[in-house]
């Protein structure tokens, strides 16, 4: 039913290929979230979005007027109190969603150690690498014995109650101590979401600075902890990414295969169904139907999963998902866990595609749940594959549009970026430090998180090419990842066609994109580990707030991508936001817009327009530059011989020539 004429929020459908699609009878029948956004008719709660509606109690709930005395809470909480609540509680379920799939990611890789999937261990190097960090003997062991005694003590570190997290001594030094000064350094990482909770229940922390120390905590649990966990033992288990070429947006479904799309989270499953798609029995099936095969493709952030490290397509980020179910065109959408929306069951229908649940925790109405067995990982996947494929027949109509399969160079890893820039035979990140000390690269700019239908979904495209425009490498994940590969900004020529002088001659000679696909949302880790190794390399100060480096999820949707952003904070890249539910409160928020600095040497910055979003951004990479004495406005110096055949030859298959010609 959305009507492209009578739809209010048609300036923010995504891409030509959606608008293309809407535009066919067959997808003006289904009901979308623009529509739903229209038929609410209503602008937002003001206490909601302010941050000062309590309902933690029964005596509640309470809306909160800072400064009116008639308006504090019936217990007497301040605005800034219940704020504070609020935001440590998003910042608590944003960490417990990293949390569970990070523990299901360590089961599974346990459970891999003892030979019980599909799986292997792939990347040898990088369990040896995490071995020797928490302190695990590698010499003449096999590998499934490491990675057992690893994944134990990973396990481990979910339920400890004292001590500190193994992954914090990652950090740069001095960021460690900062920590330690504040007192904020997570025991164990459950701990922290179950403090979290306790201390935000009625009567408990009633003050704003103290249950910032706890959402402090709390983050970081999921940044060093969960998340980071969660990264590298899939790397280690699926293999860690490397650059490759692949497709992404709706036409990426095929007529002549059976669709099946994959959206959720935990790569445990969509990588089963991989292996499973490949299997000659479901092949001969397949057939058997009249179909050439098994057509996969990713939705959300298991679609960055298998992209990443396979190049499998993705047929449509976080709100493309019903589009992707508009097209009639897919056999079975495979869930798992977070961000599915539960209007995808009713799209649905009447028409032959089934959405399938494939986890215990996330079921929804009028879906089939098949349940994904860890222990049975291979036959779980063909038992779903065997009910997508018979659905194939019963295709009615459908329409795949055909204007744009957008071709992206994806599998930046934070290992990627050191070869890239370092070459094999010196991987470092010292050219990525060189680069910016000299100004050809102004500073790291990290496009992260959701998108969602209140703005326009250019906005992660116009913040990004101003800020390439400036000079400023973008790393993005999830799906403002995906919006950006969909926007042709992850191609080597979009250097050519967007970049400023200096990260354009950067690019071309490496032959990569201005902006680099990083991973999920779990793998914003990667980007603490990536700032870590720039600090390290020297040149840029000690501590990750002296790197002119800045986060962003310009459209954030999730509780996820608040957490991301305060462990961003807590780790001391600034972040900047559309909005935050903070601005009823005028001490709270002016304590995480400006205060935090001080105690971490970062804080929240909030901006709703992209491109002052974007020069928000930029200015805080040139104090950064200031600071460090690199922000002298230099003569362009043309790259030398010596310094191209440096940089040249380290370009990596797949990457093109080196000026955007393939
Ligand atoms: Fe109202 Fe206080 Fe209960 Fe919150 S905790 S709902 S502010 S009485
Ligand atoms: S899927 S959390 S909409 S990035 Fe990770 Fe996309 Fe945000 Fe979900």
């Amino acid at each position: 039913m959305t009507d492209i004429k009578g739809c209010q929020s048609c300036d923010s459908i995504t891409g030509d290929s959606t608008l293309d699609l809407l535009n066919q009878d067959l997808a003006k029948q289904v009901r979308t979230a623009y529509d739903r956004l229209d038929d609410r008719g209503m602008s937002a709660c003001l206490f909601g979005s302010g941050g000062t509606c309590c309902r933690i109690c029964n005596m509640g709930p309470c809306q909160i007027i800072d400064g009116v005395e008639s308006m504090v809470g019936v217990c007497g909480a301040t605005a800034d109190t219940v704020a504070a609540r609020n935001f440590a509680r998003i910042v608590a379920a944003g960490t417990a969603a990293h949390t569970d799939h990070a523990r299901e990611m360590v089961r599974g890789f346990i459970a891999t150690a003892k030979g019980e999937t599909p799986h292997e261990i792939k990347d040898v190097a990088k369990l040896h690498k995490m071995a020797t960090i928490f302190g695990i003997e590698i010499e003449d062991r096999d590998k499934n014995e490491i990675a057992l005694e690893l994944g134990e003590r990973a396990l481990a570190e979910f339920g400890q109650q004292e001590g500190t997290l193994t992954m914090l001594k990652r950090a740069p030094e001095k960021q460690q101590k900062i920590w330690k000064e504040m007192g904020v350094e997570p025991r164990g990482i459950d701990r922290e979401v179950v403090e979290m909770m306790h201390r935000t229940h009625m009567g408990v922390d009633q003050e704003y600075k103290n249950i910032m120390k706890q959402v402090a905590r709390t983050s970081l649990a999921d940044g060093w902890g969960a998340s980071m966990l969660s990264t590298e033992l899939t790397d280690i288990m699926f293999g860690t990414p490397v650059p490759k070429r692949a497709i992404v947006d709706l036409g990426v479904l095929r007529e002549d295969m059976v669709n099946v799309t994959v959206h959720g989270h935990e790569p445990l499953l969509a990588e089963s169904l991989c292996l499973a798609a490949d299997d000659a029995e479901i092949i001969a099936l397949a057939k058997k139907v009249g179909a050439k095969g098994i057509n996969l493709a990713g939705v959300c952030c298991t679609g960055n999963e298998i992209l990443m490290r396979r190049g499998i397509p993705v047929a449509g980020s976080f709100i493309q998902q019903e589009m992707v179910l508009a097209t009639g065109a897919v056999e079975a959408m495979v869930v798992d866990v977070q961000c599915i929306m539960q209007s995808v069951a009713q799209i649905v229908k009447g028409k032959h595609t089934d959405i399938i649940t494939t986890n215990y925790r996330a079921k929804m109405p009028d879906a089939i749940h098949i349940q994904f067995e860890e222990d049975a990982a291979y036959e779980s996947a063909k038992k779903i594959l065997k009910h997508a494929i018979a659905n194939f027949k019963k295709r009615g109509d459908f329409y795949i549009p055909k204007n744009k399969k957008f071709d992206v160079v994806v599998g930046f890893s934070h290992e990627t970026i050191n070869y890239m820039l370092g070459g094999r035979f010196r991987q470092s990140y010292r050219p990525l430090n060189d680069n910016i000390i000299n100004g050809r690269i102004r500073g790291i700019g990290a496009l992260v998180g959701c998108e969602h239908y209140k703005y326009s979904d250019d906005v992660h495209f116009k913040i990004a090419v101003e800020l390439i425009k400036n000079n400023v490498l973008v790393l993005a994940t999830g799906c403002a990842a995906q919006a950006l590969g969909r926007r042709g900004l992850m191609r080597p020529e979009a250097a050519t066609e967007y970049a400023g002088d200096g990260l354009r001659e950067v690019c071309e000679t490496v032959g990569m994109p201005p902006v680099l696909h990083v991973g999920s949302c779990v793998d914003n880790s990667r980007l603490l580990i990536a700032l870590t190794e720039m600090v390290n390399e020297g040149g840029l100060g000690d501590d990750i707030s002296q790197i002119p480096a800045v986060g962003s999820a310009p459209l954030w949707m999730s509780e996820k991508a608040v957490a991301i952003g305060q462990y961003f904070v807590t780790s001391g890249a600034h972040v900047v936001f559309q909005d935050l539910p903070v601005t009823g409160a005028k001490k709270f928020s002016q304590y995480i817009l400006e205060g935090l600095k001080e105690d971490y040497g970062a804080c929240w910055g909030v901006e709703k327009d992209p491109i002052k979003h974007a020069r928000a951004m930029i200015a805080a990479i040139d104090e950064k530059r200031e600071a460090l004495g690199i922000n002298k406005k230099q003569e362009r110096v043309l790259m030398d011989m010596q310094m191209r055949r440096d940089l040249e030859g380290q370009a990596l298959p797949g990457m093109g020539c080196g000026h955007g010609g393939n």
